[in-house]
């Protein structure tokens, strides 16, 4: 069906004229309903606040409670009955962003043309704001098409259930996030071609004797997940590590695959190789349960221990260690990266890794890799908690499907995901394919040469985004930025911790900042019918959320903080799919093609891709390039571009880029602790570090942190033309670099 005859009947009437009479605004006051009543101290009450820190992904919802006297909170805590009770750095550093003056805490247009040095932002009210963006929209539409119009969250992912649901009543299915951009959802992919269901791994339970850690940095995890490593190790279990760096996991591992960038599949097919040639797997659970492990044994042959190492660099007797000791199972892995997705063999990497469980049969067995069945309708990640909140079937309809504006360019993603690629920007406002820009937490530096981007951005006919901040370097391409509650102001949308969920009691937001539900919701109410978007409530919304599931509602999640609420109907107990459990039409198997777990992907075979996770080089070295740069491996005190300025307590830990070398490497460059870098590669630099001399890095391979701007970029070091071909995700971690004293 053309997207464009599903427009909904409102915007028909809801003319340019109507917009500018205001009546669809006006309909936007404040519910009087007791439930949905904000908090609203007086002056000098003393009162107990419960709401999460967002600093590193809005994923781990680490519980903050707070004290605050009136509309000001002066003190916080852990919130001890959460499941992430502990904060770390970053989160006890949030009071310094609530209450930093820089805040944006007002609409705000520019005046002067784009392009101009300075954008001339002038106050408006919100009125004024929604009907300039609401007019654009709706003329956008009319004269482009509705996927001409693009809706975006960058990495903060609370804000996407309601502007996903925007653009759905709205009729485009450009709806970009920083997942689609980059981020971990290429491994998320791995695991549905695999398993036919996302398994990003759990924590080992009692019977658990192996634990694989692929690819995770303790320091991207909530503080709880690295004492649960702790007393896991100190129970007996014992620890494999795949990571090129010696991180805190590598330095407690029995086992520490110290593989180099990208080679994950190789270092797959070799433990493979043992596994099979020691007659070491599950042969009753391959011949079973999997497809297409014939044709992998077949590959993994010529990967003897020894090719094995040429390749990956990971000595041969370790390869071997590593099998037998994997063997010793039941095992369970975590993978929660973003790194394992950002190489030019990424979802392929991670597949080989997923698939040592499968070999093993750790499939759903005791101490092995639980596969929970979730509530009916409970998503796993998309905050909107419930389907109907995004309308699932709407974005799965294949017509529209292929309509999107990746389908092209990613045939793979395009058909799994309902999120569209953004890494062609550029070239779909070459093409005049997207005219307006409609986003939430925007930042122009997550992509490898940002200014091609922004030069984009400023082309476009009308863009708005919502911030914290105002950050001049992704804003001053737009014409409208709109202040956003932080998450001590706002109530949506819930803390997510599987079925448990924790509703917030928050203050009430400085200035006219908005939360960003209630700005999706409010934008949706000018555009379409307030009755679609809960009249801008958000905790309408969350209530009628909540009320999907039997016997809950918000007001019953609410006055049982700080107890934590559980969404009933989740599916307990082992091997799931013998019965029929992780299927949709209840049959015994895996939700994938085959029905099985998938060595050989029927998905990547009908689009022409390797069906096996087969290894592929990553950009060769060279003597100018001699380098591979790990950019962006996770920091305690730093989440991307967001914990710089806005928290100065941070900034005084580290105050900018820092480039971890490997003495050996600083050595014959006469590099020394502290001095000044200078990094170049083929596509651009130089970017200027600080040289921190570490063994936390191989020889050959340099770390640092993208997020830095100015003469600090690392993004101005990648290349746009190298990606994943099944995500198009950038190579962040792949690109060769040189580095010098400055
Ligand atoms: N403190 C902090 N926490 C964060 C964030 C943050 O910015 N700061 N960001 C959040 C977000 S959005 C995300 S997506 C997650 C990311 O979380 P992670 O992916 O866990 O974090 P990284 O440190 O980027 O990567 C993890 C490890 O992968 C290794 N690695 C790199 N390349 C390869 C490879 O080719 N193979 C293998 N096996 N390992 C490789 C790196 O050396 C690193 O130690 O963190 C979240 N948490
Ligand atoms: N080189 C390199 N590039 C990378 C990565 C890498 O490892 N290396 N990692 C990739 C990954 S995994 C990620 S997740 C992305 C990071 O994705 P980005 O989108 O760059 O993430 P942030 O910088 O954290 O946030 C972007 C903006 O959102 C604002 N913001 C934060 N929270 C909220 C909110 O709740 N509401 C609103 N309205 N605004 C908010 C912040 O102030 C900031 O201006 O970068 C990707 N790019
Ligand atoms: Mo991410």
């Amino acid at each position: 069906m053309n997207v464009q005859q599903r427009r909904p009947t409102m915007t028909v009437h809801l003319t340019r004229r109507a917009l500018f009479e205001s009546a669809a605004l006006a309909a936007l006051a404040p519910s009087a309903s007791p439930v949905f009543a904000a908090t609203n101290p007086k002056a000098d009450d003393e009162w107990t606040g419960y709401t999460f820190c967002d600093s590193c992904n809005h994923g781990p919802h680490c519980g903050i409670k707070f004290h605050a006297r009136g509309n000001t909170c002066h003190r916080i805590e852990n919130w001890a009955e959460n499941p992430n009770h502990f904060l770390c750095s970053k989160g006890w550093a949030t009071l310094q962003r609530l209450y930093n003056p820089n805040r944006l805490l007002y609409p705000m247009k520019r005046t002067t043309p784009k392009g101009s040095k300075d954008p001339g932002w002038v106050r408006v009210s919100w009125d004024e704001a929604y009907r300039m963006i609401a007019a654009k929209m709706i003329a956008t539409r009319e004269k482009y098409g509705a996927n001409s119009v693009m809706f975006y969250a960058g990495d903060p992912k609370e804000p996407r259930a309601p502007i996903q649901r925007l653009a759905r009543y709205f009729g485009s299915s450009t709806w970009c996030t920083e997942s689609s951009a980059a981020c971990r959802s290429g491994c998320l992919i791995g695991e549905t071609l695999d398993f036919g269901v996302e398994n990003i791994g759990a924590a080992p339970g009692p019977k658990t004797k192996v634990f694989m850690i692929c690819a995770t940095n303790c320091w991207s995890k909530p503080i709880g997940w690295w004492n649960m490593v702790l007393a896991a190790k100190a129970r007996g279990v014992k620890i494999i590590t795949v990571d090129p760096r010696r991180t805190k996991a590598a330095e407690i591992a029995d086992v520490h695959l110290q593989l180099k960038v990208g080679t994950d599949a190789a270092l797959a097919a070799g433990i493979t190789h043992v596994l099979i040639k020691e007659n070491l797997y599950d042969r009753a659970f391959v011949e079973k349960w999997t497809h297409g492990f014939e044709a992998y044994a077949k590959y993994c042959e010529a990967f003897t221990p020894e090719k094995t190492a040429e390749i990956t660099g990971v000595p041969a007797e370790k390869i071997v260690e590593a099998a037998r000791l994997w063997a010793q199972g039941p095992g369970v892995y975590i993978s929660t990266p973003q790194s394992l997705s950002h190489n030019s063999n990424g979802v392929q990497n991670t597949r080989a890794l997923l698939m040592l469980i499968a070999t093993m049969g750790y499939v759903d067995v005791e101490g092995g890799l639980p596969f929970p069945i979730r509530p009916k309708g409970l998503l796993g990640h998309a905050f909107g908690l419930h389907e109907d909140m995004i309308d699932s079937a709407w974005w799965n309809d294949p017509e529209r499907r292929r309509a999107r504006l990746d389908s092209q360019a990613v045939p793979v993603w395009n058909a799994m995901m309902d999120q569209c690629s953004p890494n062609d920007f550029p070239e779909w406002v070459e093409e005049g394919k997207v005219k307006m820009f409609c986003g939430w937490g925007f930042n122009v530096n997550i992509w490898p040469q940002p200014e091609t981007y922004r030069k984009a951005f400023e082309k476009l006919d009308f863009g708005f985004a919502a911030d914290y901040f105002y950050r001049p370097a992704s804003h001053d391409a737009l014409d409208i930025i709109l202040p956003a509650a932080i998450n001590y102001e706002r109530y949506a949308p819930f803390g997510a911790y599987g079925p448990r969920v924790a509703a917030r009691r928050p203050l009430k937001p400085l200035g006219e900042a908005k939360e960003d539900w209630r700005i999706a919701l409010e934008l949706g109410c000018v555009v379409d019918k307030p009755e679609n978007f809960f009249e801008g409530d958000p905790v309408k919304c969350l209530d009628w959320i909540l009320r999907k599931f039997d016997g809950c509602s918000w007001e019953k999640f609410e006055t049982m903080l700080p107890k934590v609420g559980v969404l009933p109907g989740s599916v307990k107990g082992f091997k799931k799919y013998e019965t029929g459990a992780m299927r949709p039409d209840g049959k015994p198997g895996f939700n994938t093609p085959s029905g099985k777990i998938e060595y050989e992907s029927e998905v990547l075979r009908k689009f022409g891709v390797d069906p096996l996770p087969t290894y592929k080089p990553m950009m060769p070295l060279t003597d100018e390039y001699p380098l591979r740069f790990i950019n962006g491996t996770r920091k305690p005190y730093i989440t991307h571009s967001k914990t710089r300025r806005d928290q100065p307590y941070l900034m005084e830990i580290e105050d900018r880029l820092t480039i971890d070398i490997n003495p050996k490497d600083a050595e014959i460059r006469g590099i020394r602790e502290g001095d000044d870098v200078l990094l170049t590669s083929a596509y651009g630099g130089p970017v200027r570090g600080r040289a921190t001399v570490t063994i936390l890095v191989p020889v050959g391979t340099i770390g640092g942190q993208y997020g830095w701007l100015g003469d600090m970029n690392t993004q101005t070091l990648m290349t746009r033309g190298h990606r994943d071909p099944i995500t198009g995700y950038p190579c962040y971690f792949e690109v060769p670099v040189n580095v010098k004293k400055a």
